[in-house]
């Protein structure tokens, strides 16, 4: 336990037994079920070779470093070829872009990742193609093409009232779902963008391509699994059912390939929507704790994330008892959740310390465990890591130029390491204790039955031979709280905590973690 890492920030806990006689507990990687996955953006992690763009070799060096921090596996967004910068537009499922590198570096770097107990996620981005990718190329060309059957058309005059219609949901704001190839009548369809023809999973034939892609990369490459980009999307939303029966199908000819593969699905929804595709996609981001993590903290609702998470489980619960709930507090489709929180690093450090103390498996997104800032558009979310001081940092990339993230706003790595205090200390801490407390890691959630301020976010997490109550103050006052009978020994404290009698003082945005 941290008692030590902790102390200075602990004033007069004299009633609280000591930790320190205790041996320290084991740590153990509880990924799938409750391991923490850290998602790298390739081309602004780390440059190996000096021109300036990510690369697989660079991420490889880095691989230590992934490990120090405590995640037990790392989620690649696409490492495909692909025309654009974040190259969600794939030309070529088998093959590794030439910018991040060759098939040999990828597979050096499973290697070296599975010698550390490192898994691989990769992005497998099959709603869509890129409008580049040859099955595209050939298709448009006519309706007798043997590649026409891999997408979806339609006759102009049988979509006029659609061609206009406007189209705005959570995951896009595309205001146009079927656009003109540019020869002959017939529309193809394309949810995102004209860029990113939609495949059509009618087709059988398409079907058998993609699982054949599938096993390309489990059985010949090697992967651990992959992230389901736009996993709703597989058919129109007019279709759930076929949606639900077709993951079923890819998890089965999956699973068949790789018994354990794991697979982690992107349903941008609510609980509803997204509880019927845990029998074909066994983890799903739970993007309901994001948007409800950041309303709790920014209005200091404290039941509101609790409340909603044990809805949540409970009713996952009632689809399938075999689910893993993938919990982000950020990622790359998000601002960076330092700016969402008002810029407040007590706040932002907090947020992390709810994240890892509630049930699931957590992602973080790359960036995250240093403080990196960023706003909308997309790119200046997904600025470079900032591993030293510019003039010393030979890894910076520098493709995206930074407007948020940058010397002078995010303190580098490098120094955040030699600083007890720093959020690179603060995630490295957080997550040793979710490892190495199995209450934390996979324990069940429990509400407390005592009434707390509104201000205060109280639970209990509870495993086998291990109860943890854990209070967080989101309010900008001091509040005086009880922790439940006979919960008197420090398991970790974020802040200024004090206690007086009975009772704990919190400051600000503190956090105190009991156990009995
Ligand atoms: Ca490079």
């Amino acid at each position: 336990m941290k008692t030590s890492k902790i102390s200075s920030v602990l004033i007069g806990l004299a009633l609280l037994s000591s930790c320190s006689e205790k041996p320290t507990p084991p740590v153990v990687n509880y990924w799938p079920q409750a391991g923490v996955t850290y998602e790298i953006f390739v081309q602004s992690f780390h440059d190996s070779d000096g021109d300036g763009i990510g690369d697989l070799n660079g991420v490889t060096e880095k691989l230590d470093y992934v490990k120090e921090l405590g995640a037990n596996a790392i989620w690649f967004m696409p490492i495909m070829p692909s025309p654009s910068y974040h190259k969600y537009d794939v030309t070529d499922y088998k093959a590794i872009h030439p910018d991040y590198g060759t098939m040999e570096d990828f597979k050096n770097l499973l290697v070296e990742a599975h010698k550390r107990d490192i898994r691989i996620v990769i992005d497998l981005i099959i709603n869509h193609s890129g409008s580049g990718h040859p099955w595209f190329e050939e298709a448009r060309k006519g309706r007798d093409n043997p590649y026409r059957e891999y997408y979806v058309w339609a006759q102009k005059d049988t979509i006029a009232e659609f061609i206009n219609k406007k189209v705005i949901t959570l995951d896009s704001d595309n205001i146009r779902q079927w656009h003109e190839p540019g020869n002959g009548d017939d529309f193809y369809y394309g949810f995102f963008i004209g860029g990113m023809p939609d495949l059509n999973y009618d087709s059988q034939k398409l079907r058998e391509e993609i699982y054949e892609i599938g096993r390309f990369w489990l059985e010949e490459v090697g992967v651990d699994g992959f992230r389901l980009d736009a996993a709703k999307h597989i058919f129109p939303d007019d279709r759930p059912l076929d949606n639900h029966a077709f993951w079923k199908e890819f998890r089965a000819k999956m699973e068949a390939i790789k018994p354990d593969v794991y697979l982690v699905g992107e349903v941008y929804d609510k609980k509803e929507i997204v509880a019927p595709y845990l029998t074909g996609l066994p983890a799903l981001f739970n993007f309901d704790f994001h948007y409800t993590l950041l309303e709790a903290l920014n209005t200091e609702n404290g039941m509101l994330l609790p409340t909603k998470q044990k809805e949540i489980l409970d009713f996952y619960q009632g689809i399938t008892p075999n689910f893993i709930d993938a919990t982000i507090s950020s990622n790359h489709d998000q601002p960076r959740l330092l700016n969402e929180l008002g810029s407040d690093p007590q706040r932002y450090k907090q947020a992390s310390a709810i994240l890892m103390t509630m049930p699931g498996a957590p992602y973080i997104y790359y960036g995250e465990e240093i403080g990196m800032l960023g706003l909308k558009p997309d790119e200046n979310i997904r600025e470079p890591f900032l591993w030293d001081e510019k003039e010393k940092d030979t890894g910076r990339t520098s493709r995206i130029e930074p407007v948020y993230t940058t010397d002078a706003t995010v303190t580098p790595l490098a120094a955040q390491k030699n600083d007890p205090e720093s959020y690179f200390n603060h995630y490295k801490n957080l997550i040793s204790l979710r490892n190495t407390n199995p209450a934390l890691a996979i324990g069940t959630l429990e509400l407390p039955e005592e009434e707390f301020p509104s201000e205060i976010m109280a639970y209990a997490r509870k495993s086998d031979n291990q109860e943890i109550f854990v209070i967080h103050n989101l309010g900008k006052k001091e509040v005086s709280v009880a922790a439940p009978e006979g919960f008197n020994q420090l398991v970790f404290s974020l802040g200024k905590v004090e206690q007086v009698g009975d009772k704990f003082k919190l400051g600000k945005n503190s956090s105190l973690l009991v156990t009995k």
